[in-house]
């Protein structure tokens, strides 16, 4: 026996020293030190032993052990060194490479604008509210004090998906369900996306952008809406700018007005800007009807506001001096990097 257990001494650490892998390395220390093991095989056997021979064969056996286990540790160690060194190699990066170059988006001139605006209601306390752009009729006419016979409600200039549902053909819709779902005090702009069922050509697409503004309080008068749409304009136009109110009329607003500012370019004197007329239209406004403030459920006795409505399309070809609206949906990349 003493003889078998220095035979396996060395036959496992010359195994060992030849092992290449940390797999073979856990195949070996099964196949010496395991519960099947060679040396476990042996041990097995001491009982046939006499009582002089088994302390010295027992003592022999953990020497034999203990040198195998010690081996593998050593073993191991270096193993695993090996493998650290091999994958840090493999996964040397040069870090003098240059960079790949990504190009860097930015932002469309209507989206620009549109949070020019957006920024100068918020900084007068206007909440920014959106909506659903598929809108059912009341939202879009009814509510609105737009009857079923009004002009507004042909079928030339609105997408009607079925008989009560509608492309929305302004953003007022989701004034009223604002109105619906809040008690007043309230102020709020709604911009986003509408549709009008007409031809494209470089002043018109059935597809683009309005901004409307609401504002219902206690004592909400006509020089409120004044004052706040001068101060607006003043705002995207600079602090000398000019604005003068005609007399409209809207179905949902009683009393109505248009607001011009003053042409920019010919102060006032006409030129092929404004077509002569010297000032330039941008916003429709008015007295919120009592009927419409009725159709949400606000009492009109107690409470008023001014709405206003505006298209972005038409600010942002004067602001850049973009002569066809289509440049602005045609995502053209020569036109787009301008800006
Ligand atoms: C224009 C004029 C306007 C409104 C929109 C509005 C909304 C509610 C109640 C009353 Cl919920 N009015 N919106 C009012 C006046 C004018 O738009 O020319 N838009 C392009």
């Amino acid at each position: 026996m003493k003889n078998m257990l220095e035979q396996i001494k060395h036959t496992a650490v010359d195994a060992l020293e030849h092992c290449s892998n940390l797999k073979f390395l856990e195949d070996l220390r099964v196949q010496y030190l395991g519960k099947k093991g060679e040396l476990t095989q042996i041990l097995k056997q001491m009982g046939k032993l006499s009582a002089e021979e088994r302390p010295v064969i027992g003592q022999l056996a953990n020497e034999v052990r203990a040198k195998i286990e010690e081996e593998i540790s050593v073993r191991m160690k270096q193993l695993k060194e090996e493998k650290l060194q091999n994958q840090l190699q493999a996964e040397k990066i040069d870090v003098t490479m240059p960079g790949k170059k990504f190009d860097i988006g930015k932002k469309h001139p209507l989206t620009l604008v549109m949070d020019e605006i957006k920024e100068i209601f918020l900084g007068m306390g206007f909440d920014v509210v959106d909506g659903p752009e598929v809108e059912l009729d009341y939202y879009n006419f009814e509510a609105l004090n737009i009857p079923k016979d009004h002009p507004a409600r042909d079928t030339q200039d609105t997408f009607y998906i079925n008989d009560n549902v509608v492309l929305r053909t302004q953003t007022s819709p989701v004034q009223i369900r604002t109105m619906e779902q809040k008690k007043p005090p309230i102020r709020m702009i709604s911009p986003g996306r509408v549709y009008r069922s007409d031809a494209l050509d470089a002043t018109h697409s059935p597809v683009f952008h309005q901004i409307e503004g609401l504002v219902v309080d206690k004592n909400v008068t006509m020089s409120d809406l004044k004052g706040t749409l001068e101060m607006f304009v003043k705002s995207l136009y600079g602090e000398d700018s000019v604005v003068r109110f005609r007399p409209h009329h809207f179905p949902f607003t009683e009393p109505s007005a248009e607001m011009d500012v003053m042409c920019f370019n010919c102060h006032g004197k006409g030129c092929r800007i404004c077509k002569g007329e010297g000032w330039i239209e941008i916003l429709g406004a008015g007295m919120v009807h009592p009927k419409v403030l009725q159709n949400c459920n606000i009492d009109p006795e107690e409470y008023s506001g001014f709405a206003f409505g505006m298209g972005l399309e038409r600010v942002v070809m004067r602001r850049f001096a973009i002569d066809d609206i289509r440049m602005f949906f045609d995502n053209d990349m020569r036109f787009l990097n301008q800006f």
